[in-house]
């Protein structure tokens, strides 16, 4: 079988699967035709309903058992299908056989979430995002099932639940939905130290990205490659979105969570639908068995990163995500991840939060999905062949036939039987253990402020004013002084100038002393540092009857040149006349849009502005002006600008002032934000 075949074979599995009912003839499920749904059978017409109605019966009773419960955990998700392809062969570190040949393609389903909301949440909101890669691999399905940020809240697994609790809504008032601005959680985080580090992220502008394909994803726990020769590396998983990592602005994800709570899924979706399909680069660091302990921290510790500049990030092969599914329950709520589903040469560590995973995610399956055979349904098929005694249960698809449903057997020659490592049998890597049976942290997990103070160190300086913002926000709703208070204590240890400010802030006591010994930086984990591209943004075009209709049209050829998405945006929808009658079709009006679910404004105007436009208008841009949002205008736009006094500031580019509009504005949109406005606000 080809790469690209192999490529094929799991959408052509699917096909099996997917039904199109357009055009046919309605049935029951037992495929009888229907002749009537539009009413119950009835005694007479204006009689009761009886019982006989099989229809009526089967319809209903469907529709009753239509919900499942929801994920534990990252129940607000969304998925799409794509294709991993191997850049660099890893041979030499892993003898799994997807990353062993450069150019070889593996399909992939990929799905992204928000970890604390239940499934109808914001998807806005401050939170970690998942990041969950099931890899459809010729020995198997390899499941990378990972976050948006590198490190995680709680070192042992047994402490999931609590941290799972206090960041849900309270029992007892079931207040608030998808947020961590409440007492639990921050109560949970003063009395739980070793969170300090991954708070730091939650509080930074990673926790609220502005779309699923501009974050980063990681593994987060250490893994294991091992080779051929049975030799092992370490290795931590690395995600690098293509169009660079960008984030929203708080102001704007909290009214974008109101104007457009499906935001991300709808961006992802339009994306893969106009064929800019998202590509995430893979990333390994690698470090060996001898260097293990090399390091000034646990490399077991999951709230431990390796700074990218002391292991260096090797990009080993390339995933294009260029099909939407096509039904989300089938697909988005049934897939079923698992850190447990590895190939040979990738095995686990004694990172005790990896461990308990290990046991929760099939744990959680059982009840999500039903049952044990959940492997069965057609998104979590391996597109491999897959044999056991394994038999019976809710649901059960597969018709194994024969006598024999035991190992060892002589019935059936003693199959299925197991392979040897040499064929391909899953053998785990022989780590030599020992030690007393104990529930303890290790002395080498207890360092809890370090790699948090480095984080801080690596921000921008506006950066670090939005991890302020965002302890002030959260803990300025926490009722409970004495949490505030904690919280601010626990936090000295990372910087006291960022404690000293947030107290000020939520009124409560600043520390006189504390701060973090630690000056290290790295620049990696700066989103100043990331990659810039104007590809695939959304400028708002904003018009009105009477437009310049040649630089209008001119302009919204050039960006779409550049890659970039024009809407047009006037007071209705529908056709917009401009000065020689021609016309355009405004996509959107000011009632079905806003200013935050764009990346830009081209302010078009008109010369006969009415009234409505231009206080709608002016509105629109100066929301966009305080989210640091790029603004182009055009020769009837500019007067707007003028008019909200913001032409001379940085990101604001008007036609009248630069030779080339069209590459500047787009210069501008690649920028992403104008930060320094903040600043002077
Ligand atoms: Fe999960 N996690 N998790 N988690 N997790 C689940 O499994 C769990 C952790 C992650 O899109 C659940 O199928 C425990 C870290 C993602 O379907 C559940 C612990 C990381 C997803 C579960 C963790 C993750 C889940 C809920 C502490 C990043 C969504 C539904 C030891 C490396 C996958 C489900 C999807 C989902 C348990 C911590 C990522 C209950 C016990 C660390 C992306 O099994």
């Amino acid at each position: 079988m080809s790469d690209h075949k192999q490529g094929q074979t799991k959408q052509e599995q699917l096909d099996a699967y997917r039904v199109d009912d357009k055009g046919k003839k309605m049935t029951t499920n037992q495929g009888l035709n229907v002749s009537e749904d539009e009413f119950s059978l009835k005694a007479g017409v204006r009689g009761p309903t009886i019982m006989e109605d099989f229809h009526f019966r089967e319809k209903m009773t469907h529709f009753d058992h239509e919900r499942i419960p929801e994920r534990v955990v990252h129940a607000r998700g969304y998925a799409a299908h794509g294709v991993f392809e191997v850049y660099k062969s890893m041979e030499q570190y892993t003898k799994a056989d997807f990353l062993k040949e450069k150019g070889k393609q593996t399909p992939v389903f990929v799905r992204f979430s928000t970890v604390a909301g239940s499934k109808g949440s914001g998807e806005l909101a401050r939170d970690v995002r998942g990041f969950a890669t099931k890899f459809y691999t010729e020995e198997g399905n390899y499941d990378l099932v990972g976050n948006n940020m590198p490190v995680f809240f709680i070192q042992d697994a047994i402490k999931f639940p609590d941290l799972i609790h206090a960041v849900k809504p309270e029992p007892h008032t079931g207040i608030p939905q998808a947020a961590s601005a409440h007492d639990t959680f921050w109560d949970f985080v003063a009395n739980n130290q070793e969170t300090a580090h991954m708070v730091m992220w939650q509080m930074s502008d990673r926790a609220i990205p502005r779309s699923f394909r501009m974050m980063e994803g990681f593994g987060v726990h250490t893994f294991r490659f091992v080779n051929e020769m049975g030799e092992a590396t370490f290795v931590k998983f690395h995600w690098k979105p293509k169009l660079g990592v960008h984030s929203t602005v708080w102001d704007e994800a909290q009214k974008i969570n109101g104007k457009n709570p499906d935001f991300h899924r709808q961006d992802l979706y339009e994306a893969i639908e106009n064929g800019a399909y998202p590509e995430f680069e893979l990333g390994v660091q690698l470090i060996s068995e001898e260097d293990a302990n090399a390091f000034d921290y646990d490399i077991l510790d999951p709230t431990k990163i390796w700074p990218e500049e002391e292991v260096p990030v090797k990009i080993i092969g390339k995933m294009t995500l260029n099909r939407n599914v096509d039904n989300v329950f089938a697909e988005t709520e049934q897939v079923a991840f698992h850190p447990g589903h590895v190939v040979p040469g990738i095995d686990f560590t004694n990172d005790p939060l990896l461990q308990g995973r290990l046991f929760s995610y099939t744990d959680t399956q059982l009840i999500r999905l039903g049952g044990p055979n959940f492997h069965e349904l057609p998104i979590n098929r391996p597109v491999c062949p897959f044999h056991n005694n394994q038999r019976d249960g809710y649901g059960r698809h597969t018709i194994n036939v024969g006598q024999v449903s035991y190992h060892k057997n002589a019935l059936a020659e003693n199959t299925p039987e197991p392979a040897s490592p040499e064929e391909g049998g899953y053998e785990h890597y022989q780590e030599k253990v020992e030690g007393r049976k104990i529930r303890a942290r290790s002395e080498s997990f207890k360092d809890h402020f370090s790699q948090a103070a480095l984080f801080w160190n690596s921000m921008s300086e506006i950066e670090k004013q939005h991890i302020i913002d965002a302890f002030s926000f959260e803990l300025g709703k926490v009722e409970s002084k004495e949490v505030q208070q904690q919280v601010i204590n626990m936090f000295a240890h990372v910087s006291l100038e960022m404690v000293q400010e947030i107290a000020a802030n939520i009124g409560v006591t600043a520390p006189k002393g504390g701060g973090s010994p630690v000056s290290k930086v790295s620049p990696a984990l700066s989103q100043e540092n990331t990659t810039k591209t104007a590809v695939t943004r959304n400028v708002a075009v904003l018009l009105d009857n009477g437009f310049h209709t040649d630089s209008v049209i001119s302009v919204i050829h050039g960006l779409k040149k550049q890659g970039i998405r024009p809407f047009v945006v006037a007071n209705k929808r529908g056709a917009i006349v401009g000065e020689d009658s021609n016309t355009v079709e405004a996509n959107a009006s000011f009632l079905t849009v806003d200013s935050v679910l764009f990346d830009a404004v081209y302010v078009a105007g008109s010369k006969q502005m009415s009234d409505r436009f231009y206080q709608q208008a002016t509105h629109f841009i100066q929301e966009a002006f305080h989210h640091c949002k790029p603004i182009g205008a055009g020769s009837d736009g500019v007067s707007l600008i003028e008019d909200c006094r913001i032409h001379q500031a940085k990101g604001v580019i008007t036609a009248s002032d630069v030779d080339n509009f069209v590459d500047t504005f787009s210069d501008a949109v690649a920028q992403h934000r104008f930060w320094d406005r903040e600043v002077q606000v």
